[in-house]
């Protein structure tokens, strides 16, 4: 078992105590411990006959030593198996539900023995929690909403924990004898933005029919493994102790080719595939591309050569969707999609002025490691009190840190002032223009009040995009990937008021949010949109997230010149959203080394 099961039934096990009443202290020591694993270094298994050593972590005391021994031979804790057989195997469930934490399950226990979200649903029906304490009719209609999203979402994981997992098992495979490749195919490798379970490709001399019997010995020992659920000669199926399902086949290596392409998928674009295939007089399945009169193969080692006899270009996973990509192939017609490479900066990130964790120049250092042009810090404003949000004089004093820091790199990155404004429940935004003005990068978004009706929220963000120092529009869905709906809003007719304005829309690329997604993306660029695409980071490793931003873009057909940060400083400052006051008189930009200056370094 990894660090991360053990943090996880080691924090399942505090959850479980705090559901149960239990003694504080206690509480916070499994939490401490599930912390300790989590951030250690060492992979607790290999520790587990040395108690000494796992003595040495921090927050791991003699009886916590003893629990770390058990999780990793027996794969449990006995206080966390002992607590679920009191209440219910499926009680930690409920916690998955927004808004529910300990004490609200606590709460439905007493009150009705509730213990599974299947319980808690019958309870709504039959309206057994009207007049519970703290169950006002919002809270239990935000209960049951909460229950209908965990239903449609359940069974699906994010693009990053299922890339987490898939590089585990890379590492894993890779190392095992007679194995030669390891590839991810399915909806990982298209870039999906959640992924159902994972495909997994392996070839080498291993893997050649009738010799794959220690191969598959092997691969069932993972110790991620929760259950196995099937064993054959070219296929290997099991759940990670994360639940998530994942396919391993093994494959002689002249069909590589053609397995990748069929497990690939989609199922869309393989059908659509096919039947092009056919109309050639080919068949085409996961072994080869083959003619239909003799059976002889024409092309199976490479994705390439299967689509080149079927006259196509090789066409990019993320597009592999039959959303005309195949037609785009026959004429040569594909795009050349965004790269990461392609990004000179990111426009918006957090310090610990609000709710980061870094510094301005912690940012912009981790910037410059990566080898960009120019950043944007984008703190919060008062209205997101939980976050110490900038007020005016704040906002004001941050700006004189962030030229400060600017100059001090001296030409080496560009430090731009700018603001995560929060637009308020009418459409104001929350700090005066006066201070907007201060700033190169303002990106208005909403945080509060995501329940508002279709119309007001609509109206609200239209209202909000006039403003004429708005550059970006921020979280434009507020969803959280598999915990929360976007909001309700008329989304083409703000997108088409953006590209109007000149204002951009960002997709964000934090893999928890991803908003806009792919879809919406592609509506953006109809519209007529453009776009940025930044990671909203909140520590400096999160720089590293837009990655998976710019897989999303490529699934929309995003090319470099669609998005404003693949531009350098100058050019990106010009095609920014030019400032107006109200009597349409332009204002310049406010910044002491020169906003426009490109030759600075
Ligand atoms: P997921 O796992 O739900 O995120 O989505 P995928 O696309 O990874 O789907 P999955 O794992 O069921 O299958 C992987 C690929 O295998 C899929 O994209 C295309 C191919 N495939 C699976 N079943 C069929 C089928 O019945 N017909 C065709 N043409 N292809 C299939
Ligand atoms: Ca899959
Ligand atoms: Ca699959
Ligand atoms: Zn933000």
């Amino acid at each position: 078992m990894n660090n991360q099961g053990i943090a996880r039934l080691l924090e399942e096990t505090a959850d479980l105590l705090e559901i149960d009443g239990g003694d504080s202290f206690r509480i916070r020591s499994y939490r401490r411990a599930a912390e300790a694993v989590e951030q250690s270094t060492v992979a607790i298994a290999s520790l587990v006959d040395m108690p000494k050593r796992l003595l040495e972590i921090p927050g791991i005391g003699k009886g916590m030593a003893a629990n770390l021994q058990v999780a990793v031979r027996e794969r449990s804790i006995p206080l966390r198996d002992e607590l679920l057989a009191r209440y219910s195997a499926e009680i930690l469930d409920l916690m998955k539900l927004p808004g529910v934490g300990p004490k609200t399950v606590r709460l439905l226990w007493d009150a009705a023995k509730i213990a599974s979200i299947d319980a808690l649903e019958a309870a709504i029906r039959s309206g057994a929690l009207q007049g519970l304490p703290r169950m006002s009719e919002k809270q239990v209609a935000k209960l049951k909403k909460g229950i209908e999203d965990y239903r449609k979402s359940s069974g699906r994981f994010r693009i990053d924990h299922a890339e987490e997992a898939w590089l585990a098992l890379r590492a894993y495979l890779g190392a095992l004898s007679g194995v030669e490749t390891v590839t991810t195919a399915g909806s990982l490798r298209r870039g999906r933005e959640t992924v159902g379970d994972l495909d997994i490709l392996v070839t080498g001399p291993a893997c050649e029919p009738g010799a794959t019997g220690e191969l598959v010995e092997a691969i069932a020992r993972y110790e991620d493994i929760r259950d196995l659920i099937a064993k054959g000669e070219n296929k290997v199926s099991f759940h990670l102790q994360s639940s998530l399902q994942v396919d391993v086949r093994l494959l002689p290596a002249r069909s590589f080719g053609a397995a990748l392409q069929y497990f690939t998928g989609s199922k869309m674009h393989n059908v659509a595939l096919r039947q092009r295939a056919l109309r050639m007089g080919y068949t085409l399945n996961e072994w080869a591309l083959a003619r239909v009169d003799d059976g002889s193969v024409v092309a199976s080692e490479t994705e390439d050569a299967i689509y080149s006899v079927l006259g196509l270009d090789w066409i990019p996973p993320e597009l592999r969707e039959n959303l005309g990509e195949i037609e785009a192939a026959q004429t040569h017609s594909l795009p050349r999609l965004i790269a990461l490479d392609d990004l000179r900066g990111d426009l918006h990130m957090h310090t610990h002025a609000t709710d980061g964790l870094h510094s301005i120049e912690e940012m912009a250092e981790a910037a410059c490691a990566r080898g960009y042009s120019y950043i944007a810090i984008t703190d919060h404003s008062k209205n997101l009190a939980m976050t110490n949000g900038l007020n005016e004089e704040r906002a004001l004093e941050h700006i004189a840190r962030i030229r400060a820091v600017d100059r001090a790199l001296g030409g080496r990155i560009r430090v731009f002032a700018g603001i995560e404004v929060d637009i308020l429940t009418d459409g104001e935004l929350d700090l005066p223009d006066a201070v907007l003005a201060e700033m190169e990068i303002v990106i208005a978004s909403v945080h509060t009040a995501l329940q508002m009706p279709r119309e007001a929220m609509t109206r609200r963000i239209l209202r909000a995009v006039e403003n004429p120092y708005v550059r970006i529009l921020g979280h434009g869905t507020g969803r959280l990937l598999l915990r929360r709906e976007p909001y309700e809003v008329d989304l083409p007719a703000v997108l088409r008021r953006c590209a109007e304005l000149g204002v951009a829309v960002e997709h964000n690329a934090a893999p928890e949010r991803l908003d806009l997604c792919d879809r919406d993306l592609r509506l953006a660029l109809e519209a007529g949109c453009r776009l940025v695409v930044n990671t909203d980071a909140h520590d400096r490793r999160q720089l590293d997230k837009m990655r998976y931003g710019v897989r999303q873009l490529r699934r929309a057909w995003v090319r470099p010149a669609d998005v404003l940060n693949t531009l350098e400083v100058g050019a990106l400052l010009s095609a920014l959203r030019a400032r107006t006051s109200a009597s349409g008189s332009c204002f310049s930009l406010q910044s002491p080394v020169g906003a426009v200056s490109t030759n600075s370094s």
